[in-house]
């Protein structure tokens, strides 16, 4: 990836190597940082996912990106800010000509029935005083054919496109669609990001189990709330859900 990549705040910029996490090296400075400063690596030893998952992260294959930004306010104005990084994502990849990414609650980005990107936003700070944020996106490029360890059907922008993609274009234009949302973000909460989220929802009116633990739930899916809750409607209703170690699956 360059390092003159053409976007609206370049001088916030670092490409680098290989780290361990983009998420961690912006955690780690995360005191010294302005909003929107950024971080790229050609590949990661220790990508992350939620809750302790790896996130295979071969050299050169992929974009690995992270934003900081700082959130006056505390944790529950972040609530739904992974499916607002979700329809930046979308967004970007319609500028690259790319139309069917789709959107998996809670920070999936998939297309063809596969997983094409993954958004992981990472939180610190106290409630009352605000909270620094890092922004964690792995968007799959090119992946070897041979890579190990994803557990789950992968894809990537080089099946899926008819035109080869450019990394350092593909980078610019992320970062500023995620600039421009998390302003929007910041300003207005997820409303503004609700509509266009349900349109790419892979779920929509579709049958699916909620896995939580031990407990499975199964129902239509009928999109989110402006909360970014999940609503299901099930035999006995419309019902909520919110974050935490949930998984969606196709019934
Ligand atoms: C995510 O977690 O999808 C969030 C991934 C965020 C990665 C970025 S890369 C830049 C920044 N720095 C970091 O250290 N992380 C962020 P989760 O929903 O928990 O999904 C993890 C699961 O996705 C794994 O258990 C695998 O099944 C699958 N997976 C792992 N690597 C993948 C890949 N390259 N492509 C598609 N799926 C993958």
């Amino acid at each position: 990836i360059s390092k003159h990549l053409s976007c609206m705040n370049i001088a916030n910029v670092e490409v680098l190597n290989v780290i361990d996490s983009t998420n961690q090296y912006i955690k780690n400075k995360s005191g010294d940082l302005v909003n929107g400063h950024v971080c790229l690596a050609e590949a990661q030893t220790a990508g992350r996912g939620r809750h302790g998952r790896e996130w295979v992260s071969p050299y050169g294959a992929s974009l690995y990106l992270s934003m900081h930004w700082h959130f006056t306010g505390g944790y529950t104005v972040l609530a739904g800010l992974s499916l607002a990084i979700g329809v930046a994502v979308a967004n970007t990849l319609k500028l690259c000509g790319i139309d069917d990414a789709r959107l998996k609650w809670p920070n999936d980005i998939y297309a063809q029935g596969k997983k094409l990107a993954g958004v992981l936003i990472e939180v610190e700070g106290q409630i009352g005083s605000g909270c620094d944020c890092v922004i964690g996106i792995g968007l799959n490029v090119a992946l070897p054919n041979n890579v190990k360890n994803i557990d789950q059907p992968w894809i990537d922008l080089m099946q899926i496109s008819e035109t080869p993609i450019d990394r350092n274009q593909l980078a610019g234009y992320l970062i500023d669609e995620l600039h421009a949302s998390l302003l929007l973000f910041e300003q207005d909460g997820l409303k503004p990001f609700v509509e266009q989220w349900k349109q790419l929802d892979v779920y929509a009116n579709r049958a699916i189990r909620l896995i939580m633990g031990q407990k499975t739930i199964e129902g239509i899916g009928r999109g989110i709330d402006t909360n970014g809750a999940l609503l299901l409607e099930t035999q006995s209703g419309l019902q909520s859900f919110h974050g935490g170690e949930i998984s969606v699956r196709a019934k």
